[in-house]
This record gives structure tokens, sequence and C-alpha cells, in this order.
């Protein structure tokens, strides 16, 4: 059994479902609250010495960071990387402009900071609409202009780094129609099943 500690609104862990549900692996997913700060509390340490969402139970293994996860299940079940190395470095370059450069700025620990540490000067979503605005400026120019997905036609660990960057990027006001091969990409990966079965609607704790 594959066990995610997952929150639903977490882009880690969004990342990490369309990764599991695209190789149609079955999973048992455990809420952790980042509202309440059950990602703070010794049972989430233990398993995650971060403090962060999400972690993964598979093989007898326990992973964190997202980004590992998926990788580890492009080595040990398939797809999800290019079978070619040029293609891995593209693919791992589009991954991380958005897994390294746009999400760790725009987490809840460091937006709650930013706005706390300005005493109301800078709000929170100011901040994540220019760092966000900014990294998708860049990430827009990174694509082909006929690409199905980030890269080729094979979904792939970039389209599982946008999806979710995308889902905030809209909450927050930003429109994706202003970045045409992000929109495009974005339209045909929504039309995935297993894309759309890992949106934060979907695994919604019932309250
Ligand atoms: N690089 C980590 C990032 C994990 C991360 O930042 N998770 C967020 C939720 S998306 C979190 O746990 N935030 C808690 C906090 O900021 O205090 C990964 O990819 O797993």
């Amino acid at each position: 059994m594959i066990t995610l500690y997952d929150y639903w609104r977490s882009s880690a862990a969004y990342r990490v479902r369309i990764a599991l549900n695209h190789l149609r692996l079955p999973y048992h997913s455990i809420p952790v609250n980042l509202l309440t700060g059950e990602h703070r509390a010794p049972e989430n340490l233990a398993r995650n010495p971060q403090g962060l969402v999400p972690t993964l139970e598979i093989d007898g293994l326990r992973l964190t960071q997202s980004l590992a996860m998926i990788e580890y299940l492009a080595e040990t079940r398939g797809a999800l990387l290019p079978p070619d190395a040029p293609g891995r470095a593209r693919a791992r370059a589009l991954a991380y402009a958005i897994a390294m450069e746009i999400a760790p700025v725009c987490n809840l620990s460091v937006r709650s900071h930013v706005a706390a540490a300005s005493e109301g000067r800078m709000s929170a979503e100011d901040w994540q609409r220019h760092y966000i605005g900014k990294g998708l400026a860049a990430f827009e120019t990174m694509l082909a202009p006929d690409s199905r997905f980030c890269h080729g036609a094979a979904l792939s660990l970039p389209d599982c780094c946008l999806v979710p960057q995308i889902y905030n990027a809209e909450r927050i006001g930003i429109d994706v129609r202003s970045f045409p091969n992000i929109a495009r990409i974005m339209a045909n990966l929504s039309d995935l099943p297993e894309v759309a079965a890992a949106h934060p609607d979907q695994v919604k704790p019932a309250s």
C-alpha cells in the first residue's frame, strides 16, 4: 500500500497526486492540515523532519520532497521523465523553474512572515502575485510554441509542477490567458482524467 501524507491545497502534494494517478497507482491519503499547524506537530516532524507536506510511504521507504518522490516513481515505475538524457535535462529544468524558483518563495511560512514582518505593508497575496507572475512569464518563454505538454506529447515531471502552480496563480487572480503556451498546455492537461482526479476540490476532506 502506498500512503501519501497530503493536504488538499498543498501544491507539492498535488504534484505527487498527479504522478500517482498518471501511473494508475492506488494510494491511501492521510490529511495533514496546514491551517491548524499539523505539519509542525511531532507526528509530522517524525515523518518529515522539515515539517512540510507531502510525505510518501512506498516500497518500505518514507520519502520527502515532492520532486524526489516523482523521480523515484519515474525510476521504479516508468514514465514521467523523457527517455533521452537531453530531454530529461530539459524536463527537469522546467520543473525546477517552478518548484525551486517560484514555489519556495510563495509557501505558507514565507508569505505569512512577509505579511507579518512588513506590518501589513506587503500583503501575502501581493507578494505571491509578484513572484508567481514573474516566474510564469519566464516559464512561458521556456516552452515550445507547438508542444502538447511541457515537454513533448507525454505528461512528465514539469506538467506535475505546472498544474498546481496555475491553480495557485488563478486563486490570486493571475489570468493564465496572458501566457499562450501555458494556457494551451493547461487546457490539454485539464482534459486528462488523472489530472482532474488530483484537483484539490476532488480530494478535499469532507468537513
Ligand atoms: N520542496 C518541498 C516543498 C514542500 C512545501 O513547501 N510544502 C508546503 C505545502 S505546498 C508546506 O508544507 N508548507 C508549510 C509551511 O510553509 O509552513 C516539496 O516539494 O516537497
